[in-house]
């Protein structure tokens, strides 16, 4: 179990985004329903881990909430809107998520394509509202440009394009690096962008970026070893079959020992981010 204090930064997340989105509606009936549906989609019961990370690291370097909300919120957009998009016939082919139907299900393709596109959208001008109304521009505009650079294609997108390919023939090198890619680069931009709105050294910046890769490969392949049974019967090719369950294990054991390292070398093994660690790897959240 997680402290309270994760559920605190849940509520505030969730609270900002609502609260953004119910902002946008007009007196256009159709553009209202459609953000309903884009609210549909967020809150079908997300577990806010890299919106929650970043709020976490920037408490503990004290940054103000009101300076990286901006930047948490359109990190969850744009997991949203990875996740409708992933969903959809033309990629993983899902009908439900989270135990709810999946967005096109609900409610039709068409909507769920640009729901996907809006949130991809609302995510830069979330930001650059923050940009231009406040101080600390340079900084922000580097972290902005690492948000970009990471869901794009030599991050988060890439590593979807690798992954819809033919992928039978995958070294283990290729499958770590797309998971990398994939889903490790969203739980880096967690970690860092707190490290440029402090205007932290580079040496640090790198050492953020090792700690957002080893939790997030740690959490792809505790992902990978949950969903062997499933992945086994299709016969996707993951690092647990190109690997085996031991070696697997050993692999997860290294990145969560690597996380633990850099906690302690920023002086943060008594957070609730070293707690979010240990259940990420016990699964309990
Ligand atoms: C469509 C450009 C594009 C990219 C999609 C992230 C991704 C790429 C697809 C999602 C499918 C998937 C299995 C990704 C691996 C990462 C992962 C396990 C995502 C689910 O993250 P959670 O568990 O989701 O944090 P919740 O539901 O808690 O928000």
């Amino acid at each position: 179990m997680l402290s309270a204090k994760f559920d605190e930064y849940k509520i505030l997340i969730d609270e900002y985004i609502n609260n953004y989105f119910n902002m946008r509606k007009s007196d256009n009936k159709s553009i209202n329903a459609f953000i309903d549906a884009v609210l549909y989609s967020y809150n079908s019961g997300g577990k806010r881990i890299r919106p929650g990370i970043m709020l976490m690291i920037s408490d503990l370097i004290e940054i103000e909430i009101r300076d990286i909300m901006p930047f948490a919120a359109a990190l969850e957009m744009i997991h949203t809107y990875s996740l409708i998009h992933d969903d959809l016939p033309s990629m993983d082919d899902d009908d439900m998520r989270r135990g709810k139907p999946t967005l096109h299900i609900k409610y039709n393709e068409g909507v769920a394509v640009l729901a996907g596109d809006y949130l991809l959208n609302e995510a830069s001008e979330i930001i650059l509202d923050d940009i231009v109304s406040s101080a600390n521009t340079m900084n922000k505009l580097k972290a902005f440009k690492y948000l970009y650079n990471s869901s794009g294609l030599e991050g988060m997108l890439g590593g979807q394009v690798i992954d819809i390919e033919d992928n039978d023939s995958m070294s283990k090198s290729e499958v770590l690096r797309m998971y990398e890619q994939k889903t490790a680069q969203l739980f880096k931009v967690s970690c860092v962008i707190p490290g440029y709105l402090k205007g932290l050294e580079n040496y640090k910046i790198d050492k953020l970026e090792e700690l957002g890769k080893s939790i997030g490969m740690t959490f792809q392949l505790i992902d990978d070893l949950l969903d062997r049974e499933e992945d086994e019967e299709i016969g996707k090719t993951t690092v647990l079959s190109i690997l085996g369950l031991d070696e697997t294990k050993q692999l997860i054991d290294d990145y969560h020992r690597k996380s633990k390292a850099l906690l302690v070398d920023f002086g943060f093994e008594n957070s609730v981010l070293s707690e979010l660690i240990n259940s990420l790897v016990l699964r309990s959240i």
